[in-house]
This record gives structure tokens, sequence and C-alpha cells, in this order.
């Protein structure tokens, strides 16, 4: 597939995408409380925007190691607004949440994706999906935020993680959504340890082989921090390398925080590594220089 169908937007998959996170929340680990009013975070996804993102993923549930459920009352207060005032702005707009209700408001909203950290496991989660046009990102996860950095265990991390999605894949397709509209994520940081991680990141490659575009989530997380000794907010470089490494193993899809630093390195591997390359030259006679 060499495209993602979002809702209206049909995304070409020919240079890797770039995801900019808009957190509406007050204690996400990376930027907690930089977003949490409606305000803060429109001007946040409109610089995103600038910065050149190709699709905005909002959320307003914290879902970092030992984050606590918001209730479905408060999520939906703090993302609907947001997805109001950006529908129409130029980009998807995708939906951070495992709620089927939050789900169903915001495709009503505008939504052109579904990003469910279940990976549509709830059966109302899949109806309102397959009953919609929008896209949506499958991702594993092992455990629930509150206990999943517990010591987690695997006896081959990319292949269960693999066997899970492909399991997903099937599922969400038998309920009649289309694999254009279908990506897989492996869940970096949820309820895996720093080993497993590094494994996944790996053996991505074997990830994009079940057919259905990959995103790579590993934008400022715990296992940047531990290579680096650096807190959240400083780990924009690692991030970078991290999201080059991903892409370079399959990734068509980087969910990031920092989007004009890894929109500038992407251009850099693009024009070494990557199908796309700058327009050539033309001589006087419109032939290849
Ligand atoms: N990571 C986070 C949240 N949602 N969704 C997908 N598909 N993949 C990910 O890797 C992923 C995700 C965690 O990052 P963040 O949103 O910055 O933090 P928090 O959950 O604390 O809001």
């Amino acid at each position: 597939m060499d495209y993602l169908q979002c809702g209206a937007y049909r995304l070409s998959l020919e240079r890797p995408l770039v995801m900019g996170v808009v957190n509406v929340t007050p204690d996400s680990f990376s930027d907690g409380g930089q977003f949490a009013t409606a305000d803060a975070a429109v001007d946040h996804a409109h610089s995103l925007i600038e910065e050149g993102a190709d699709i905005l993923d909002i959320g307003g549930e914290s879902t970092r190691p030992g984050a606590a459920p918001v209730t479905i009352g408060e999520e939906c207060r703090r993302v609907l607004p947001v997805v109001e005032r950006l529908a129409g702005c130029g980009v998807p707009l995708s939906v951070d949440t495992r709620r089927p209700e939050l789900m169903q408001h915001a495709i009503a909203a505008g939504a052109a994706m579904i990003n469910d950290v279940s990976a549509l496991e709830d059966s109302r989660a899949l109806q309102v999906i397959a009953g919609s046009a929008v896209a949506v990102c499958l991702m594993h996860k092992k455990g629930e935020p509150q206990t999943m950095q517990q010591n987690p265990q695997y006896d081959d991390v990319v292949c269960e993680v693999r066997d899970y999605l492909e399991s997903r894949v099937r599922a969400v397709e038998a309920a009649g959504i289309a694999r254009d509209r279908i990506v897989v994520d492996p869940g970096f940081g949820f309820g895996k340890n720093f080993e497993h991680n590094l494994a996944l990141l790996r053996g991505l490659r074997t990830l994009s082989l079940l057919g259905a575009p990959v995103l790579a989530g590993l934008s400022r997380k715990a296992m940047l921090g531990r290579l680096t000794g650096r807190p959240a907010g400083e780990r924009v470089h690692a991030s970078v390398a991290a999201a080059l490494l991903a892409i370079s193993e399959g990734a068509s899809i980087v969910r990031v925080h920092d989007v004009a630093a890894t929109r500038d390195a992407i251009a850099v591997w693009s024009a070494v590594r990557g199908t796309i390359r700058p327009a050539p030259a033309q001589t006087e006679k419109g032939r290849q220089a």
C-alpha cells in the first residue's frame, strides 16, 4: 500500500510522514501541562503544522507508565473543543483515545484518524471505526498504563508483538475496515523494558511485512533518557536519531513532539536513502541534465 486513507485525506506513503503530538493533558510525561487548555493546544497545533506536521495526534489522557485514567467526561471536555477548532486546518486530525464514545464524537467533529493504544479490542470501538471512513492506528501494549512497566516479560518480544498486531489487523479487516485505513505500532514503552524496546527497534522491519504502514512513537521516551541521561524536555536530539533509525527500519510514520527537527533530519535522510529526490535539473532542450 503506498497511501493511507484517512477520512477524506489520502496520504502518500512514498515519503515518511510526521505525526505531531498535541497533549491536552496536565500530566503527560513529555510536555505535561504545557498545552492543557484548548487555547494553548490549538496554538501549539498551528505551530506544529507550520513546522511541517503531516498529521496531528490530539490526546486528552496520559498513558505514561503509572498514569491514572481520566473520566470519559473529562477526556471529552479536553479533546473535543480542540478538534472542533482545528477541523479544516489542512492536515488530518488523529485522536489518541481508547474510548468508543470519544471516538464517535471526535469523528463527528472532524477527526480523520483514531489512534487506539488498545488496538480496537473494545468491540464498541471496532464498530465505531467500521461505521466510519477514518484511519486507525492499532498499537500493541502489554498490561495497563498503571502497572505495565512492572517487570514485563516476553519469550521473543518481536514475534509476540508481530503476532498480536497480525491478529488485530485480521480482526479489524473482518469487521469491514479496509487495509488502506490501517496502521500498526509496536507501542514502544507500553509494557516493554529497555531491552524489549531496543529489540523492537532493531526488528521493526518484521512488522512492516504485515502489509500495513508502521508507526513508531519513540519521541522523548524513557529509553532515550536512559541512553542519554537527560530529562524528557532535553531529548530532542536522541528523539530525532530514534525517528531516523525507525524510518531506516521501515517505519512510515513517526509520532514526535519535535516536528521541525524531525522534518529536517528526514529531508537529509530522504535525499540519501529515500525515494524522494530533488527535481532533476532540465537542460535548455528539456532533457535531464
Ligand atoms: N505513545 C504515547 C501516547 N500515545 N500512541 C501510539 N500509537 N504510539 C505511541 O508510541 C504512543 C501513543 C506516549 O507519549 P505522549 O503522548 O507524549 O505521553 P502521554 O501518554 O504521557 O501523554
